[in-house]
C-alpha cells in the first residue's frame, strides 16, 4: 500500500468528475421545478458515483467502495474508498458555488488518503497520512491564529428541523463569540478551508464518513487539530450527533471550550 498512490489516483479520478459535473450543472436550469431538480441531481449523483467507481477499480481491482450513492462493496485488499460524487448537493442545484468531488481511501480502516476537487474555482486539494496536504499541488498550512474571539467559523445545518433547532440554538452562544459565521454547504470544502486558511474553523453535526473523510484528512495533514466523529457515534457518548470539528491549532482549546459552551460537545 502506498498512500502517495492512492493520493495521486484519488486526485486524478476528483478532478475528472469534478469536470463531468461542471458539464452537467452548466446544462441544468437552476429554475427548473424542484422536482425536476431532484431528478437532475439524483442522476448527476448517480452517475458521478458510477464513474468513480469504475474508473478505481479499472487502476486497483479488488478495491472495496463505500459511497453516498449506495455502492458498498468489501475489499480483497484492505482497501476501501469512501466516496461523496456530490459533496454541496444544495448549492450544486441551485448553480451556487460549493460544491464538490470528495474521494478517501482507508487501508484497513484508517483514511490514509484522500482529494476534493472543487471544479468551480479549479482547486484540487489532497493529502497522503504523513505527507501534507496540498492545494494544485502547492503544500497548505492551517492559519497561524491565537485569538479565537477574532476567527473566522464555517459551519453547516442539517437537513432534519430538529437538529436545526439545536444548531440555531448553539449558534446564538456562538456568534457574539467569534468574528464570523460562514455557511458555505459543503462539508468536504468546509474541511479544506481550514487547511488552506480561509477559515480559522469547522464545526458540524451528524455527518457522514463520505462527507468528512477526505477533508479530515486534509485539514489534520495541514496542521489543524480535527475530530471526526461521524460513522463512529459511539466514540461521543453524551450525545446521540457527533460532532465533527477542525481548527487552527493556536485556537484548538478555545474553541473546544465554546464548542463545549454552545452544547455542542462534551
Ligand atoms: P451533501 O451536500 O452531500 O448532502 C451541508 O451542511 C453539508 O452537510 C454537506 O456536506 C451535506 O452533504 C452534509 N449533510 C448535512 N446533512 C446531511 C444529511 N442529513 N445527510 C447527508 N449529508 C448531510
Ligand atoms: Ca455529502
Amino acid at each position: 500500500m502506498d498512500a502517495l498512490e492512492l493520493r495521486d489516483l484519488a486526485g486524478a479520478v476528483a478532478n475528472d468528475i469534478g469536470a463531468f459535473l461542471l458539464a452537467e450543472v452548466d446544462n441544468h436550469n437552476a429554475g427548473d421545478t424542484k422536482s425536476s431538480a431532484t431528478d437532475f441531481v439524483t442522476a448527476a449523483d448517480r452517475a458521478a458515483e458510477a464513474k468513480i467507481v469504475a474508473a478505481i477499480t479499472q487502476s486497483r481491482p479488488g478495491d472495496g467502495f463505500v459511497g453516498e450513492e449506495g455502492t458498498d462493496t468489501a475489499s480483497s485488499t484492505g482497501v476501501t474508498w469512501i466516496i461523496d460524487p456530490i459533496d454541496g448537493t444544495t448549492n450544486f442545484v441551485f448553480s451556487h458555488p460549493g460544491y464538490c468531488v470528495s474521494i478517501a481511501a482507508a487501508h484497513n480502516g484508517q483514511v490514509v488518503a484522500g482529494a476534493v476537487a472543487d471544479p468551480l474555482h479549479q482547486q484540487l486539494f489532497d493529502a497522503a497520512l504523513g505527507h501534507g496536504a496540498r492545494c494544485n499541488g502547492q503544500p497548505i498550512r492551517a492559519r497561524a491564529t491565537t485569538d479565537v474571539g477574532r476567527a473566522l467559523v464555517a459551519t453547516g445545518f442539517s437537513y432534519d428541523a430538529q437538529r436545526r433547532q439545536r444548531q440555531a440554538e448553539a449558534l446564538r452562544v456562538m456568534l457574539p463569540q467569534i468574528a464570523d459565521i460562514r455557511r458555505m454547504g459543503s462539508a468536504a470544502l468546509d474541511l479544506c478551508g481550514v487547511a488552506i486558511g480561509r477559515v480559522d474553523a469547522y464545526y458540524e453535526l451528524a455527518l457522514n464518513q463520505w462527507d468528512l473523510a477526505a477533508g479530515a484528512l486534509i485539514a489534520s495533514e495541514a496542521g489543524a487539530v480535527v475530530v471526526a466523529n461521524a460513522g463512529d457515534p459511539g466514540s461521543n457518548p453524551s450525545s446521540e450527533d457527533p460532532l465533527t470539528f477542525a481548527v487552527a491549532p493556536g485556537i484548538a482549546e478555545a474553541f473546544q471550550a465554546l464548542l463545549r459552551r454552545s452544547g455542542l460537545t462534551w
